[in-house]
């Protein structure tokens, strides 16, 4: 049985995706380095600093750690401003009926994010409160794929991995759920082949998996 649910927040909760895709596209292009959706898909659910080096492969010179940090806070700054014009209307379908289904079934909703910026965009989107526990970017040292997220989730829960479902849109996190022995469904339409337990079209599909 499923006692608690953790979403991934970029792609599952929120559409942040296209934010950071444009925050990227004028590093890369200030840079004068190629970037393309491909590229940048394989960004998804990978941290911050783990990007930059995705990127930093198609560049021709070689860049210090101290002008990486800099690009990376430069895209931070791009990015967080696109997080303005963030709100409730972004949520994604389904997303709003299904967190309150779970909640009235009595079932644990958590928050498992690689992204830094995580309580800014839950406090834009209106959710800050909603959820039983929170575990982002912040809270740890290994991103997906590793679990870690995923398991203090869980941890914060007080329910064990068996007992979660994961819901993740990126390739990495759907292998970091399988790393931490949880249940995974996989969002979106680039996962439909993924290792994951489940495919969803949209989130609320989960609700027959889990009630
Ligand atoms: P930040 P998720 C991830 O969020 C994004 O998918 C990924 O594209 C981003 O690089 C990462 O967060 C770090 O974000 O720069 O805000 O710390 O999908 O794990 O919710
Ligand atoms: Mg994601």
């Amino acid at each position: 049985t499923i006692k608690a649910v953790i979403f991934d927040l970029d792609g599952v909760i929120v559409s942040t995706d296209q934010y950071h895709f444009e925050a990227w596209s004028k590093i890369s292009e200030e840079e004068g380095i190629l970037f393309n959706e491909t590229i940048n898909h394989q960004l998804r659910g990978v941290s911050r600093m783990e990007s930059l080096d995705i990127i930093l492969q198609r560049a021709t010179k070689t860049y210090s750690d101290e002008e990486k940090l800099q690009l990376a806070e430069k895209k931070n700054e791009y990015y967080r401003q696109s997080l303005h014009h963030l709100s409730p209307s972004d949520l994604l379908p389904g997303v709003e009926y299904t967190l309150k289904t779970l909640k009235q079934n009595n079932i644990k909703i958590a928050i498992g994010s690689s992204s830094k910026n995580t309580p800014t965009i839950l406090k834009q989107i209106g959710l800050d409160k909603e959820f039983d526990a929170i575990a982002d970017g912040n809270d740890i040292t290994r991103s997906k794929p590793d679990p870690e997220v995923f398991l203090l989730a869980a941890t914060r829960l007080d329910i064990v991995p068996e007992e979660c479902l994961v819901v993740e849109d990126a390739l990495a996190g759907v292998e970091a759920a399988i790393a931490g022995k949880m249940n995974v469904a996989a969002v979106g339409e680039t996962l439909r082949s993924s290792d994951a337990d489940y495919y969803l079209e949209s989130v609320d599909e989960l609700l027959e998996l889990v009630l």
